[in-house]
């Protein structure tokens, strides 16, 4: 009986680690965009519009971006000051997405009955916003978190301007007689979907004869968040060969999207195999691919062109070819003859004109 538990427990273990192996096989394979969100903490870099909270410390900024307690702005008995900093701005690439911004305030009230509670506070574009309201903990410095998932002004997703330019802060909304709240840190997380994508080649080695032209599509692949316009370029690494014009039928577009490279050689293109990268541009962020290109002489052209001709000689059959055999054969003697009468006439002519005969 214990060995069948045993067993049980471990076959239902094995069960639940396949589970999540499977589950997260399942988000590698089915995601056509795999999430790979990211964060960026912003401090407090500056006072914002209002500093109406009694300062403890040095600056408003100062007692609100440092991780100490002891340095803090409170405010007692009033629901109409308010407190805010402006931020650091995000650094993330412009091309990122957004997902969402979540602003923390670290407080405490030293009140001993009741509720104390407090809104938390954002400035974009001129126009205040506020949390629900928060019950503050009277036993020690808390961190409270609100999540905007969109900028409430627009209702549409944050932008980085947008963030760059926030304030956030706190408004006490419930104080009785001479109770207070503190608040010791103010900060943001901003989490965002950074843009990549991914670029290749099929074929990636192509081969082509001088006086024509060859083609690979090149696939530019969306990898992260949203789909942002890429450039296509291309340059020759190394030797360049002389007489190769490469064109791409579409330069730019938004992933996933394909462009045809085309080579087109002259009869005098170089000779040899050469390596052509294909860079797909946006912003600052490059991604390349190499293309193996090479380049044949023109000349088993004439070889494929003299097989053609026997073939051709070899359907017409032994009796046609032997006939024809005699007649280029005896265009060929009487050229020949001719050729020794002209020159038996020429000798001939000089030895009068010399006095020989
Ligand atoms: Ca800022
Ligand atoms: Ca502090």
């Amino acid at each position: 009986m214990k060995r069948t538990k045993k067993s049980r427990g471990m076959f239902s273990a094995f069960l639940w680690v396949s589970a999540v192996m499977m589950s997260l096989l399942a988000c590698l394979i089915i995601l056509p965009v795999p999430v790979c969100a990211d964060t960026s903490a912003l401090n407090p870099n500056a006072e914002g519009t209002y500093q109406q909270w009694t300062l403890v410390g040095t600056t408003h900024y100062d007692a609100t971006s440092d991780d100490l307690d002891n340095t803090y702005v409170y405010v007692t008995e009033n629901t109409l000051l308010k407190e805010t900093v402006n931020l650091q701005d995000p650094t993330f690439p412009d091309t990122a997405t957004i997902d969402n911004v979540i602003v923390y305030v670290r407080a405490k009230t030293d009140a001993a009955t009741g509720a104390q509670m407090a809104v938390i506070l954002i400035r974009t574009d001129g126009t205040d916003y506020e949390s629900a309201e928060i019950t503050i903990s009277k036993t020690s410095f808390t961190d409270y978190p609100n999540i905007w998932e969109n900028n409430p002004k627009t209702g549409l997703p944050w932008t980085k301007a947008q963030v760059a330019a926030l304030e956030a802060g706190i408004r006490a909304s419930q104080l009785d007689n001479g109770e207070n709240i503190k608040c010791s840190k103010i900060w943001v997380v901003v989490n965002y979907t950074p843009f990549d994508f991914s670029i290749s080649t099929s074929p990636s080695s192509l081969s082509v004869q001088q006086a024509s032209a060859v083609s690979t599509t090149v696939h530019i692949t969306l990898t992260s968040g949203t789909a942002k316009p890429v450039s296509l370029t291309g340059s020759w690494i190394g030797t360049a060969p002389a007489g190769v014009s490469p064109s791409f039928t579409q330069f730019s577009g938004a992933p996933n999207f394909g462009s045809t490279l085309t080579f087109e050689t002259t009869a005098f293109a170089t000779v040899g195999t050469f390596t052509y990268r294909v860079i797909g541009t946006v912003d600052s962020q490059a991604h390349t691919t190499d293309v193996s290109l090479e380049i044949t002489e023109l000349l088993p052209y004439v070889g494929q062109w003299v097989e053609e001709i026997l073939n051709f000689l070899h359907q017409m059959g032994p009796i046609v070819l032997i006939i024809l055999g005699f007649v280029v054969l005896f265009a060929g003697m009487s050229r020949l003859l001719a050729a020794l009468v002209g020159v038996g006439m020429v000798v001939y002519g000089l030895l009068i004109l010399l006095g020989f005969l």
